[in-house]
């Protein structure tokens, strides 16, 4: 049994830290030089795999999408180019108006792959035992890492991180851009998805000058932000905006941290018939995450397989690094959003939240 605001009041993970006023890309040479590597490599080769990480957001998908109607437009009808898209699970139904979510394939095959390429996760690598599935392949496949979250480098591979970009979209934009493909409607409308959805809808502090630059951009070659906007902020159904109701009802702040934590338990849900994606608890955190005086939000959500899901956010302002919290639990993400799985039911009581 464990209680989320001890773990959280006993760990000395409040360790204030200087935020980055620097947007600027990382390494730009580098970078470039990647960018041109990674060209020649999807021009050489014919068959892809593009990797993206479990229920993937609008930023994985963005960037495979994209990236798959790169390759595609590289074929001849002498060498026909395949990509496969593959999530270990099916993606949210709220993303169905942005992506045709039927092109991806939840079964994993490697067999003929020439260049596995992982999106948005390069930790998914390891975390998906990838290493040992590509050691019983005849063929070893090239590996490429194409991410904007810290410590996710893959030893192996072709590693085209930047941390300071606001997305793996945004990647995928300055490599478009540095290779010079006119963009059409469709790739700037994936690419603005990605871009709008990792930036919290342009709110979060990685919306710096050149994402508003290059959103401005995507605009301007057909992507509606109104689109996205629709699709994964709006078009709510009542019974999840209830949910969130109970959610805000039941928020507890604890003084000391600055922690605003609220749950919502798997009965919850199922009395008001809504899925776990349906009620997307990360946006519930951001709203947490709005509450005065408060450092933090913490929410939790209860899983199917006696899980519990947990999703922080903070602010610059508030200076906590909320990834070291989720890392305290094998979580991950960034400073001011993140998330971690812990096993277990919720239970409140007049001091806190349970885990049992
Ligand atoms: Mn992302």
């Amino acid at each position: 049994m464990s209680d989320i605001n001890q773990i959280i009041l006993f760990s000395s993970i409040f360790r204030i830290l200087e935020f980055s006023k620097e947007f600027v890309f990382m390494k730009p040479n580098l970078l470039q030089e990647k960018f041109l590597k990674l060209d020649s490599l999807l021009r050489q080769k014919n068959n892809f795999l593009l990797v993206v990480h479990p229920s993937p957001d609008a930023d994985a998908l963005g960037s495979a999408f994209a990236l798959q109607k790169y390759i595609a437009s590289l074929a001849d009808k002498k060498t026909p180019k395949k990509t496969e898209i593959y999530s270990v699970n099916e993606p949210s139904e709220n993303l169905k108006s942005l992506f045709n979510l039927k092109k991806i394939s939840t079964d994993l095959n490697l067999s003929n792959k020439e260049v596995i390429i992982f999106l948005d996760r390069g930790d998914v690598y390891e975390k998906l035992g990838f290493p040992e599935k590509i050691k019983q392949l005849t063929q070893p496949p090239k590996i490429v890492n194409i991410d904007h979250h810290p410590q996710t480098n893959i030893k192996e591979a072709l590693n085209i991180r930047a941390v300071s970009a606001s997305s793996t979209s945004e990647i995928i934009f300055r490599f478009l851009e540095k290779i010079d493909f006119p963009l059409d409607p469709e790739i700037a409308q994936y690419l603005l998805n990605g871009i709008w959805f990792d930036t919290g809808g342009f709110k979060h502090n990685n919306t710096s000058p050149e994402v508003l630059e290059i959103a401005g951009q995507l605009v301007r070659k057909g992507a509606s932000i109104g689109k996205v906007y629709r699709a994964l902020s709006a078009d709510k159904s009542v019974n999840v905006l209830k949910l969130w109701g109970l959610a805000i009802e039941r928020v507890r702040i604890n003084k000391k941290t600055g922690m605003a934590v609220s749950y919502l338990t798997k009965k919850d849900l199922e009395k008001y018939n809504v899925s776990v994606q349906e009620l997307d608890s990360s946006k519930l955190s951001e709203l947490l995450n709005t509450i005065a005086d408060t450092k933090f939000s913490l929410m939790l959500t209860e899983r199917e397989g006696n899980k519990i899901k947990a999703s922080l956010r903070s602010e610059v302002y508030k200076k906590v690094d909320v990834a070291k919290i989720a890392q305290m639990f094998n979580g991950g993400g960034h400073k001011l959003a993140s998330g971690f799985e812990i096993e277990g039911k919720i239970k409140a009581t007049k001091n806190g939240l349970l885990i049992e």
